[in-house]
Order: C-alpha cells, then sequence, then structure tokens
C-alpha cells in the first residue's frame, strides 16, 4: 500500500511538472498567488451584509473596533457568517435533492428515466404515507415525488423524518427548539435572521443553523439518496478502479463530473447506444472510456463499477493529461478554471445545467424532457473531438489502484444476511454489526468524509487518519472525495484488511468486506446518518451513546460545514481539518468546539494533524464504549 500512495503522489507531481511545462496554471499555483490570505476572513469577523459596510472588527477582544457600525459584535458577525455557510450548503445538496424529486415526477414505463427499484419505491412511499395497494408503480412514484417534493415548502408541522432517528434524538430536537420543519423554509430562516438588524444572539443564531442543517442531512439529502436508488438503484458492492492511470491512450476519453446522477445515468446509457459505438470506431478510437471524477464518480461508480479518474484537486490534472476529449459536468465542485484550461488543449469543457454556466464552457443543456437525447448529442460532440487530439501532448500516468464500492446501508445488510443473519435469525438487520461493536471486536465506527482543500497536502489527511481508525480496530464507511482518496491509496480492497487491528480483520474476512467502506457521494451521508440510526434503534439507543465519530480532515465548501452540522446535531463528535473562519469569536468557538455537547450530545474538534485527530476520535470511542459499560 505504501507504494501505491507514493506512486499516487508521483502521479500527481508529473502531471503538475507537465502543466508548468504546458504553461498553464493549476489549483496549487493559483494559491500560491494568493498569498497569505485575509485574517479578517480567516477569523469569520469581516461583514458586507448591509451597505453601511463592509465593516471588519478585531478577532482579537480589546484591540481595534470591537463592533461594526450597526454595532454587531465579533460573535454576532461570526455567527452569522457560519450560518450563512450552513444556508450555502443546506441549499446545494437541497436543490440537488428537489432536481432528483422532479425526475422521479417525470419516470414512466416507456420514457428515459423509469423506476428501477420497485422494493425501495415501497419502503420510501411507506415512510412518507403514500397508498401503495393494488396501485401502479409510476402512480405510487408520482405521488411520491410530489410528497417527497411538499417538504421543501413546509409550512405548517415539522419535517417528516426517516425511521432510522431515534425517539431519544427527536426529544433532544424538541427540547432545544432545533427540529427541522421545511427544508426551504429554514435555508430561508437564516438569509432572514442574518439581514441587518435581526439576530444578535450568537447562541440563537447558531441553533437556527442547526435546524437548517438537520433538514439537509435528514431531508434534502436523505430524499435525494432515496428517489436516486428508486430510479437509478440501491448499490450493492462492486469493483472499480480509481486514479488518473484509467484513462486510455486509444479511446474517447469523457470525464464526468459533478453530483447530481441523472446526467451520468443517461451518459453511460448512451455510450451502449448502437449509433453512439460506432461513431467512435469510425473516428479510429478503440471505444468510449467514461471515467468519473468528484461526487458524480461517487455515484455512478456505485450502481455501474465506472472507473474513478479523481476526487476534487485532480479536475484540472484530466484536462492536463491531454487525452481527455470532454469534460462534461452539471452541478457543484466544477472548478471555473477548467473553461480556461481547456482551451490549452483539445478537451471540450461541456456544462449542461442552467444553474452552473460557466463562461468559455460549451453549454449543451440537459432538455428534462429527453435526456437520453442531450446525452447522445453530449457524447457526439466527445466523440468528434478525438480527431484533434495532439499525441504530443499526452501524458496518462499509468497509476491506478483496484477497489471495491457501493456499501448501501440496503448493501450492507445484505452482505450480513449472507454470512451472519440466516444463523441468528435476523435477516434484514443490522444485529451483527451492533453484536460486533457491543461485543468489542469492533471498537466503534467512523465517518470519514469531505473534500479536498490545497491547503492540506492532497488525500494525506484522509489516508493517515483512515490507516490510524482501522489499525485501532474502528471501522470506516466514507463518502464524497475523501472515499476517493482512500480507493487511490488501496484501502478499499479486501486485501486492506492486512492493516486493520485484528478484530476489525477477523469481521472483514468473515462478512468479506473492506476495512473501509465506500459510502457514496456528498448527500449519500444520508447513508451513513440512516446505519448509525439503525444500529441506535435497534440497540435502543441514542446515536449520541455510540462509539461512532466522525471527521472531514480536507474539507473546503459550505456543503461539508451543513454536513458537520448535521452532523455534530445527530449526536456524533466532529473533527475537522481546516480551521472553519469561526476563530474571532469567541463565543461561536465555545458553543461549537464545547457548549454544543450539552445541547446535542456532540461537539466539533479542531486538529489539523491527522494522526492526533485519529487518537483523539479512538479515544472518544473508548469514552464512549466505558459510559455505556461495554
Ligand atoms: Fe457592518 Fe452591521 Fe452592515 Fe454588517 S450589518 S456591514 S456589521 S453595519
Ligand atoms: S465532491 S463537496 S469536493 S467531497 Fe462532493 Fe468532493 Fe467536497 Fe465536492
Amino acid at each position: 500500500m505504501e507504494q501505491k500512495i507514493l506512486n499516487n503522489e508521483t502521479a500527481q507531481n508529473k502531471l503538475i511538472e507537465k502543466a508548468k511545462k504546458d504553461g498553464v496554471k493549476t489549483v496549487w499555483d493559483r494559491k500560491v498567488d494568493m498569498k497569505t490570505p485575509c485574517g479578517f476572513g480567516s477569523a469569520g469577523v469581516c461583514c458586507r451584509n448591509c451597505a453601511m459596510g463592509p465593516c471588519r472588527v478585531s478577532p482579537v477582544p480589546g484591540k481595534g473596533n470591537d463592533r461594526g457600525i450597526c454595532g454587531a459584535t465579533a460573535d454576532v458577525i461570526v455567527s452569522r457568517n457560519f450560518a450563512r455557510m450552513v444556508a450555502g450548503g443546506a441549499a446545494a445538496h437541497s436543490d440537488h435533492g428537489r432536481s432528483i424529486a422532479f425526475n422521479l415526477y417525470s419516470t414512466s414505463e416507456n420514457g428515459d428515466l423509469k423506476v428501477k427499484d420497485e422494493k425501495k419505491l415501497m419502503k420510501v412511499a411507506k415512510r412518507f404515507g403514500v397508498e401503495t395497494e393494488n396501485r401502479d408503480i409510476y402512480d405510487i412514484a408520482h405521488d411520491l415525488a410530489k410528497t417527497g417534493l411538499q417538504e421543501y415548502g413546509r409550512q405548517f408541522g415539522t419535517l417528516t423524518l426517516p425511521t432510522a432517528v431515534p425517539e431519544k434524538r427527536k426529544e433532544v430536537w424538541n427540547k432545544i427548539g432545533i427540529m427541522p420543519r421545511g427544508i426551504d423554509r429554514d435555508i430561508v430562516s437564516i438569509m432572514h435572521s442574518t439581514h441587518i438588524g435581526c439576530a444578535a444572539d450568537a447562541e440563537s443564531m447558531l441553533k437556527i443553523a442547526m435546524r437548517t442543517a438537520l433538514g439537509d442531512g435528514w431531508g434534502g439529502s436523505y430524499t435525494a439518496t432515496e428517489f436516486s436508488d428508486i430510479m437509478f438503484e440501491t448499490p450493492k458492492s462492486i469493483a472499480t478502479e480509481a486514479n488518473l492511470g484509467v484513462l486510455e491512450g486509444n479511446s474517447v476519453n469523457v470525464v464526468l463530473h459533478g453530483h447530481e446522477p441523472t446526467l451520468s445515468e443517461m451518459v453511460i446509457l448512451a455510450s451502449e447506444d448502437p449509433e453512439i459505438v460506432e461513431l467512435a470506431k469510425a473516428q479510429g478510437a478503440d471505444g468510449i472510456n467514461l471515467v468519473g471524477m468528484c461526487c458524480t464518480a461517487n455515484e455512478a461508480t456505485m450502481r455501474h463499477g465506472l472507473k474513478i479518474a479523481g476526487n476534487f484537486l485532480q479536475q484540472e490534472l484530466a484536462v492536463v493529461t491531454g487525452a481527455v476529449e470532454a469534460v462534461i459536468v452539471d452541478v457543484q465542485c466544477i472548478m471555473p478554471a477548467l473553461a480556461k484550461l481547456s482551451e490549452n488543449y483539445h478537451t471540450k469543457f461541456i456544462t449542461t445545467s442552467p444553474k452552473a454556466r460557466i463562461k468559455g464552457a460549451t453549454h449543451i443543456e440537459m432538455d428534462e424532457e429527453h435526456p437520453y437525447e442531450s446525452a447522445k448529442k453530449i457524447l457526439k460532440e466527445a466523440i468528434l473531438n478525438f480527431k484533434n487530439r495532439d499525441n504530443s501532448k499526452v501524458e496518462i500516468p499509468h497509476i491506478k489502484s483496484e477497489a471495491v464500492v457501493g456499501y448501501s446501508t440496503e448493501g450492507i445488510v445484505s452482505e450480513l444476511d449472507k454470512v451472519a443473519n440466516s444463523n441468528i435469525g435476523a435477516l434484514g438487520t443490522v444485529k451483527p454489526l451492533a453484536d460486533c461493536i457491543v461485543s468489542g471486536v469492533l471498537r466503534g465506527a467512523a465517518g470519514v468524509v469531505g473534500c479536498n482543500n490545497p491547503k492540506v497536502k492532497h488525500d494525506a489527511s484522509h489516508v493517515e487518519m483512515i490507516k490510524n481508525l482501522i489499525a485501532n480496530d474502528v471501522i470506516v464507511v466514507t463518502t464524497g472525495c475523501a472515499a476517493q482518496a482512500a480507493a487511490k491509496a488501496g484501502l478499499l480492497t479486501k486485501e486492506a484488511r492486512k492493516y486493520a487491528g485484528a478484530g476489525l480483520a477477523k469481521v472483514c474476512e468473515l462478512v468479506d468486506i473492506p476495512p473501509v467502506l465506500h459510502m457514496g457521494s456528498c448527500v449519500d451521508n444520508s447513508r451513513i446518518l440512516e446505519l448509525v440510526g439503525e444500529v441506535a434503534n435497534y440497540l435502543k439507543l441514542d446515536i449520541a451513546d455510540l462509539p461512532v465519530v466522525g471527521a472531514a480532515p480536507e474539507w473546503m465548501s459550505e456543503k461539508a460545514v451543513s454536513i458537520g452540522t448535521y452532523v455534530v446535531c445527530s449526536g456524533i463528535d466532529t473533527w475537522l481539518g481546516v480551521v472553519p473562519p469561526v476563530t474571532g469569536g469567541p463565543e461561536v468557538v465555545d458553543i461549537l468546539t464545547n457548549r454544543m455537547e450539552d445541547m446535542v450530545g456532540a461537539k466539533f474538534y479542531i486538529e489539523t494533524d491527522p494522526t492526533k485527530a485519529a487518537q483523539q476520535m479512538v479515544e472518544r470511542v473508548e469514552e464512549k464504549r466505558k459510559k455505556l459499560g461495554i
């Protein structure tokens, strides 16, 4: 494994060198050009919420201005800025969920989008109270889509929560007034309360943010996952490969990048269309090589074994190989830099969503009515670009790792059913997992999730933290760019069990799973919530009682702030490896890293050293075990 990590770095360095030779800049160059980040921004004490400002107050109490022109203190400004990050993240996730709900509404027997997983349709329809008896599955799907969409604009009552939320958790949320109401309504609440002249109390501001984040995790993101599974199937474990070495020399290389699964599903289908296959051959290519980037890769690899070209910080490097005919994107985590970069190569940079048009890109909008035809049109653009490839500019690093991906909650339960549940009469339950934790064979579980950030050595914190956790018999579940870092480092293989402690290695051997389970994209953190909630319910405990921890060692996006907040509010202590812009607000820091424990039974930890963070996580797991007497 050490070799693979080294090779990954070498591949990276080679392409960074090539970029220099080619005279193009990457994210790392721009990071250097940016010089030292603004101290006020880093501390979160800059406010431009009204035109009396912008105001920046001193992050050091007693030094300089301690109030903005309206009188807002550092804590007021920092808490409002933090809340706005949560609103941005929750909006992105939940609007992704909304698109998926509209897709579900447009499914039909003979249409491009179909119901592929009837079992999941029935399960989700039941939880939303949609009638299923003697009904056509498409009538059920359409009613479910409409019911799901109503959760966004719900004005009365509270969100329809999944059954995985333990009763005790609901009591906690009700007690402190953070029970989520309507998904959009709670996002709007933040925008209203952060307006000039509204919330000026850090604790109440952060509670509003906590409620909004919960609506993301257990609402918008949760239904994004459920409805995607209904249309495109609930993932089961499947083999794939990861890293830039998945690009091929004489194929039409197409990188699918972004987040929502609909575009990639349509492109995958269209790539098998005889007309498209013939067109590729006619251009002299061996075939079409579809690969994924960021969370689109996670969605498609879980369901089709689509090869993973890389994670967030590798999107530019894919283009720098000179071997990519098209980068096709929808929404989120797409660097605008790709437009200018592509001009230096033959790569077509194709945007497809009106929500993420990028100047300099070719825009081919995904036709909601005929997505398959749009996918074919986009693929044709890529194929016809093959002839423009300049072989003298091509350098594909031949580095890739094998990986097993696609562990949905249902997938994990079905793996358990195969080997353990039938013997103990527990089919379809998480009993063996709960038993392993209670007996101590597994000391606990950790979710390692989130992005890459050029402030951190690419992938290094993810890999280091995961290795430390599994060595201590803590099973790791992972999503997003963290999952891809693990894949590239060879940690998503069954062989990686040799790096696990004795207990975890034994469990992996018995159940035939890797010690690190790939659970999907950023919205699929909902799968982690579901699994943890099911284990808590099985043991008649609250999530906060379980020896379970979370981490985002290389986070960068607002979505990650929303995720971290809903994970903590769900009762899971969470380690951040990049310091959030809150240090200028002492009360905000105290709430996030201390008082939240009294409010929701968990809190944030900030630790930039992944080894130290992993140690602290293991200690916390052991503390929780002690408290439970297990
Ligand atoms: Fe300044 Fe207050 Fe306006 Fe913010 S809201 S810019 S602190 S006056
Ligand atoms: S893609 S949000 S960089 S995980 Fe979901 Fe990766 Fe973070 Fe985007």
